[in-house]
């Protein structure tokens, strides 16, 4: 015993520790889930994610994405999740909010007013107060992904509240969405992403809502060619890991693992940007009618229930004025670039022209 302390003190005098860490730290192999495909800016950022765990740690810890929603739909991995059969999930923040409350909180109706405004409060304490809220339901968040602003599309436009009127919508699983719909005068029905190209073309809802990619990339333009900028809620995507996986790992790895998925945000915003215009091109060629005269204002008065509702303990409400509170300044990242670049220099004075004036 009294030999290997002096040992341990002996290696740690030498600096060896980390390099005996490295040799004997296990191998970890990580599977996560995706609903779509590898070409979606979530899919395609957690894969960076998981090439930075492996070059920093030679291999040693990797990341397989299952992508398409090959493992389930996301109510289904969250499960997964749960009990430690997966280990990481991507999915929208809205399945959360069943599970853990707070997290209804970034879903709310209206709450951003912009995208600088939403990446300041995720890249803020708040945003991490909002996952932690999670741990003691068995998920540690890793941090946020984009999603932009959602609207509705049907076959018809929707230019105020009074075209939601009696609309059947898809909304996602979670009693927050139930509410949103409802206040907007509409029938809501709860259904995993997957069965919405099928409900939208049998008519079983004659609308759902989602952001230009996912309108895009899921085809649902095929079955209803009208978007309608209601742009009512934010809901960013969360990365959540199994807590039950998480606490078998040393502290040494959770931080590479954690920073990995931290260090694939940039990506991630910067893949949303350009998907959102790509796709904007692809319903546009496709002869898509895009409504931009909505007004938002209609929707937003209606909105007081759900806040009643969902924003009700005191740290929601709490929650709910610091994100209010929250300026719209640019990113933490978008902040730390900005400083980073070269200062341009100021134009030339035109004094020649004032010269020849005088
Ligand atoms: C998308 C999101 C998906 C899924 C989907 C939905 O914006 O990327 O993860 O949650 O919304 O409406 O089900």
């Amino acid at each position: 015993m009294r030999a290997s302390k002096l040992a341990l003190a002996t290696l740690l005098a030498m600096g060896c520790l980390n390099a005996v860490h490295a040799a004997d730290a296990p191998k970890i192999a990580l599977r996560a889930s995706d609903v779509w495909d590898d070409d979606y800016p979530t899919v395609r950022a957690l894969k960076n994610a998981g090439e930075l765990m492996s070059q920093r740690t030679n291999g040693r810890i990797t990341l397989k994405v299952f992508s398409n929603g090959s493992l389930g739909s996301e109510k289904e991995t969250l499960e997964q999740v749960k009990t430690g059969s997966l280990d990481v999930v991507r999915v929208n923040i809205s399945p959360m909010n069943n599970i853990c409350p707070e997290t209804a909180v970034p879903a709310l109706p209206f709450l951003f007013r912009s995208v600088d405004h939403l990446h300041t409060v995720l890249d803020s304490k708040i945003g991490e107060e909002i996952l932690k809220t999670c741990e003691p339901m068995g998920y540690v968040g890793m941090g946020y992904y984009d999603s932009g602003a959602r609207s509705i599309y049907a076959k018809k436009p929707v230019r105020s509240i009074a075209d939601t009127k009696g609309m059947k919508i898809r909304v996602q699983q979670s009693d927050l969405w139930l509410a949103v719909a409802s206040a907007m005068g509409a029938n809501p029905t709860p259904m995993p992403l997957g069965e919405v190209y099928t409900a939208l073309k049998t008519g079983l809802t004659d609308a759902a809502e989602n952001n230009i990619p996912s309108y895009e990339n899921g085809k649902h333009y095929e079955a209803v060619n009208v978007y309608s900028m209601t742009e009512h809620s934010m809901a960013p995507e969360v990365i959540m890991f199994s807590k039950k996986k998480w606490d078998s790992i040393s502290a040494a790895d959770q931080k590479i693992i954690k920073q990995a998925f931290r260090d694939s945000i940039p990506l991630n915003r910067k893949m949303w940007a350009e998907r959102e215009n790509k796709s904007m091109q692809v319903l546009l060629a496709a002869g898509i009618t895009v409504v931009k005269d909505v007004d938002k204002k209609s929707f937003q008065d209606a909105m007081g229930p759900v806040y009643a509702k969902f924003a009700s303990t005191d740290n929601m409400k709490k929650l709910v004025k610091d994100i209010q509170d929250t300026p719209d300044t640019v990113s933490i990242a978008a902040a730390a670039k900005k400083a980073a670049a070269p200062v341009a220099k100021p134009a030339a004075k035109p004094a020649a022209k004032a010269d020849a004036k005088k």
